[in-house]
């Protein structure tokens, strides 16, 4: 039988750079149709890892490098989430893969609004990786928020890793707040809508440019909190 630290040691070895492990109890107040089990009947651990996002491509004068980066570790990501997967599965252990970002299958047209089959950010707080801040982002100790996250749901029965005990905010900070140019943050939740209406470019060229990430980039914590 597998044993925990030889998932967490692959995955590391994969590229990942933290992973922890959230036992699907930690998900009792998931929305209906978006905890672990409506995806995996017989889940019993999220397995969750993430990689740094490179910090540098926040001080470019274009966004097109960010975007790049950005698409490199989706891919990055996916490519640790289908592998680990596949690892398991070859081992007789149930997985199943979450995409880090496409596709989902809820999507509010009306509002904009779309939802990830499991919200990776809820799980990683569950798996120990960090906690949310007010731009609702993924604050981990060491990383910041500069993460992409993935996960993979197993039938395995894994000890569950420690929350964190820190907090992610600056007592008193509401940066992302005031200076989103959507004010679509209330520092517990964001209007899709107003994001995505600032965030994303189609350019003439058939491309698209995420043209903002403010709320990632203006946090004293975005590479972390010590
Ligand atoms: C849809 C989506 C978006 C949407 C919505 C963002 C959002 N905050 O939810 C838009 C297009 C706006 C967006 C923008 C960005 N995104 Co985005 N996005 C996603 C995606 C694909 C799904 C997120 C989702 O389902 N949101 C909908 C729900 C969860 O949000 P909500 O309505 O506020 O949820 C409420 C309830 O539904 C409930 N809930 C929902 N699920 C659960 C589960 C549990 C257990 C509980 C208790 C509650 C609960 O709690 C919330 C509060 O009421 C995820 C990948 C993934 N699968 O998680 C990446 C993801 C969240 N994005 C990410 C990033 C980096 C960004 C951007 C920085 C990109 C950029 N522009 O550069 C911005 C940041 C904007 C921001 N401040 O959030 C990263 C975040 C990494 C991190 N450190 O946290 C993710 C995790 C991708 C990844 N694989 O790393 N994104
Ligand atoms: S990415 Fe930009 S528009 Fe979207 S929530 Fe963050 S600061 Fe606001
Ligand atoms: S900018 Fe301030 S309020 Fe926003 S997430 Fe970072 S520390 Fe929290």
């Amino acid at each position: 039988m597998i044993s925990s630290n030889e998932i967490k040691a692959r995955v590391i070895q994969l590229g990942a750079d933290i992973c922890g492990f959230a036992g699907v109890d930690r998900f009792v107040d998931a929305p209906q149709g978006f905890h672990p089990k409506d995806i995996m009947k017989e889940c019993k651990t999220v397995i969750v890892f993430a990689a740094r996002f490179p910090a540098n491509t926040l001080s470019a004068s274009t966004q097109s490098p960010y975007t790049f980066v950005r698409h490199k570790m989706v891919d990055k990501l996916d490519t640790i989430t289908f592998q680990l997967t596949s690892e398991l599965e070859s081992a007789g252990v149930g997985a199943i893969p979450i995409p880090s970002s496409e596709p989902y299958d809820y999507w509010d047209s009306e509002r904009r609004h779309g939802q990830g089959i499991l919200s990776l950010k809820h799980a990683a707080v569950r798996a120990g990786l960090g906690k949310m801040g007010k731009n609702t982002l993924l604050i981990n100790e060491h990383f910041g928020n500069m993460l992409w996250l993935g996960a993979v749901l197993t039938d395995l029965e894994l000890e569950s890793d420690h929350m964190a005990d820190y907090e992610a905010c600056i007592p008193g900070c509401q940066l992302c707040i005031d200076s989103c140019p959507g004010q679509a943050l209330d520092g517990t939740t964001i209007i899709q809508q107003a994001c995505r209406s600032h965030s994303t470019k189609f350019t003439e060229g058939g491309g698209v440019v995420l043209l903002c990430n403010l709320c990632r980039k203006i946090c004293p914590r975005r590479q972390g909190i010590r």
